[in-house]
């Protein structure tokens, strides 16, 4: 018999709420892939901001904080995803980022198993980028993209998560708290949810 197809869990939150460090938690703890939407893009963007015109302009969207166009997401996230060798699951960091996003990733990809919405108060995103902006250097740690990053994110995810809830599959985690507890919250609702 042919295997099932692997679960898919999506992460999402604000800028800073903690994604990809929860997420590759629950890569290592599950034994599955992990795949940074965020990531995905800045590498491509990095690889051929010069030589390319789309994704020059797409580097300067990044850059700024902004959203990259959703059909060119959707396919770096399915080529990604197809390159995957047989996995048991797929934990998906930072995506999508508004409705539009999620309706053409069930059209295009699959109806997610399990979305984890990571709340955190506004004021503690902005300190965790600060304070990971010293340390690392990414293109969009400046603080006109953190501004950016942040108000998309306030503007998009009501709606996102409003749609998530009507359909049942997203839970809601208070991630304004130690990286360990949040985890213990995120592999019960795994537990329960996917197995
Ligand atoms: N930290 C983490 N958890 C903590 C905790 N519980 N307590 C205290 N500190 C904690 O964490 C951020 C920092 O906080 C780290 O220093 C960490 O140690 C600490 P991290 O796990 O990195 O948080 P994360 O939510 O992943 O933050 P990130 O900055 O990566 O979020 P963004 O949403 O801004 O970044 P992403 O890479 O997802 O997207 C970047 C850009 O890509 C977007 O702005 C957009 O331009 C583009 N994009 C799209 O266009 N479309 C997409 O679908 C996806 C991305
Ligand atoms: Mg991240």
């Amino acid at each position: 018999p042919s295997r099932p197809r692997p679960k898919v869990i999506l992460i999402i939150g604000g800028p800073g709420s903690g994604k990809g460090t929860q997420s590759l938690k629950i890569a290592e703890c599950y034994g599955f892939q992990y795949v940074s939407v965020g990531e995905l893009l800045r590498k491509k963007m990095i690889h051929n901001a010069t030589s390319n015109r789309k994704w020059s302009l797409i580097a300067k969207i990044i850059t700024n904080g902004e959203l990259a166009p959703q059909e060119t997401t959707i396919t770096e996230i399915k080529q990604k995803i197809m390159k995957i060798p047989d996995a048991n699951g797929i934990v998906i960091d930072g995506f999508p980022r508004d409705v539009g996003q999620a309706l053409s990733f069930e059209d295009q990809i699959c109806t997610p198993d399990l979305v984890v919405f990571l709340s955190c108060a506004n004021h503690r995103l902005k300190e965790r980028l600060e304070k990971r902006a010293e340390a690392t250097g990414r293109p969009d740690d400046n603080p006109n993209a953190t501004e950016r990053r942040l108000t998309n994110f306030k503007q998009n995810t009501i709606p996102l998560v409003k749609y998530f809830q009507e359909r049942g599959l997203i839970v809601t985690l208070d991630a304004d708290r130690d990286e360990e507890e949040v985890f213990c919250d995120i592999s019960m609702t795994v537990d329960n949810k996917l197995f």
